[in-house]
């Protein structure tokens, strides 16, 4: 069974068609923006960065915890095998676009969830770059010490 951790948002909407075009059995876990509970200590336990969607997969051996909408719905396919190209010029042509997404629109829109409180977007905005930071020093550190550069850890480095 896997857990969703969602509101009515556009980010959280894919995690969810997803789910449903797959007929996956899933929990539905609403969160509530508007009262600050992604920045509840729990919440912020599965995605550090505070935003939905959040998937929580308990089929197989590891529970498994996902964020970032581009990141479950690769997963989702991965493991349905389904709704993604086989080839790998294919699969490309998908992720590129959805890595497109990612960096671009749909974290813009989702920093801004409450367009009238501006406030609130500057301290969704203040804790990804903090988060970016981190992730970049980490990225260097393991860089510089010559360890595996995977991709984690190159995309931050810039
Ligand atoms: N890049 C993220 C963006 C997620 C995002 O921004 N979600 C918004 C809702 S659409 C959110 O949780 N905002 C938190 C807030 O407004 O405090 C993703 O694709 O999952």
């Amino acid at each position: 069974m896997i857990e969703l951790y969602t509101a009515a948002a556009p980010n959280g909407w894919k995690a969810t068609i997803a789910l449903e075009e797959l007929g996956l059995d899933y929990e539905l876990h609403p969160v509530d923006l508007a009262a600050g509970e992604q920045r509840q200590e729990s919440f912020l336990r599965l995605n550090p960065n505070g935003r939905i969607p959040v998937i929580v997969d308990h089929d197989g051996p590891v529970r498994r915890v996902i964020f970032e909408s581009g990141a479950i719905l690769l997963y989702l396919a991965e493991k349905t095998g389904r709704l993604m190209p086989a080839d790998l010029d294919g699969r490309y042509e998908v992720i590129q676009w959805v890595m497109f997404q990612m960096g671009g629109g749909g974290d813009l829109g989702g920093s801004r969830a409450r367009a009238s409180n501006p406030q609130a977007s500057v301290q969704v905005w203040a804790r990804s770059v903090e988060l970016l930071v981190s992730e970049q020093a980490v990225g260097y550190g393991t860089c510089l010490e010559g360890d595996s550069t995977n991709p984690r850890h190159l995309s931050p480095v810039p």
